[in-house]
């Protein structure tokens, strides 16, 4: 039986986290705010856009649109100098096996990312032709916690809702696969992602085992 699985990017495949922690705490110490890793958390699974207003909400600062769309230009090119440094060794342990497996027993895979610089970081760690379909930040306007981004990538490799598998690692990840009616996989803490179905530590906890598993459910 056939499934379609949908990977988040971002915490899944990759611990971009941590370049956008440097990226954005260069932005927010230049205008004098703070930036903890703490605050980084809560930015996971975030569009940009909605990164900056919260960054800018917590340090009680307002900008002109000008100044906005500067700033945030600016976290993208610093950003993308951290991707430049990414290769193969960054996909997280477990990943390349899960995938090799899925691909193997010819199960259709896309990408469900917030990320508008999702194939640059694929391309990086030479992943993207493991990828079927590709949905990202460039082509969602609502952003997660609604269900769009999967709904998307679903819709992107002929599969409905229902017979979907969503793996991610952020909270608001986790409420859109739930909304959009897929089967909701979390990566990382259980007790920060009790609304999955079913949460693993990393890949390495997915065993063949388990995958086959869902194609049978
Ligand atoms: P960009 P995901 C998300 O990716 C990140 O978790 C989040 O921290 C980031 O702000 C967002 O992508 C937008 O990324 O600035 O590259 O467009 O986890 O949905 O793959
Ligand atoms: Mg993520």
């Amino acid at each position: 039986r056939k499934r379609g699985f949908i990977f988040d990017l971002d915490g899944v495949i990759v611990d971009t986290a941590k370049y956008h922690f440097l990226a954005w705490k260069k932005l927010a110490n230049g205008i004098g705010i703070d930036f903890t890793e703490h605050q980084n958390e809560q930015l996971k699974g975030v569009s940009r856009i909605e990164s900056l207003k919260k960054i800018l909400k917590w340090g009680k600062v307002t900008l002109s649109e000008a100044d906005f769309n500067k700033l945030m230009a600016e976290k993208n090119t610093n950003y993308l100098s951290y991707i430049a440094t990414m290769d193969e060794s960054e996909i997280l342990p477990g990943v390349i096996k899960a995938l090799q497996y899925l691909i193997d027993k010819k199960q259709p895979i896309a990408l469900g990312s917030a990320s508008k610089n999702s194939v640059e970081i694929l391309n990086k760690v030479n992943l993207l032709n493991r990828f079927d379909a590709i949905i990202d930040g460039n082509a969602v306007t609502k952003a997660k916690p609604d269900p769009e981004v999967f709904l998307k990538a679903a819709q992107s490799i002929h599969f409905s809702p229902e017979n979907c598998i969503v793996f991610e690692d952020s909270v608001a990840g986790i409420q859109a696969a739930n909304r959009a009616n897929m089967i909701s996989i979390g990566i990382g803490e259980a007790s920060i992602l009790n609304e999955a179905d079913v949460v693993f530590k990393d890949f390495t906890e997915i065993s063949t085992d388990f995958l086959e598993k869902l194609l049978s459910v």
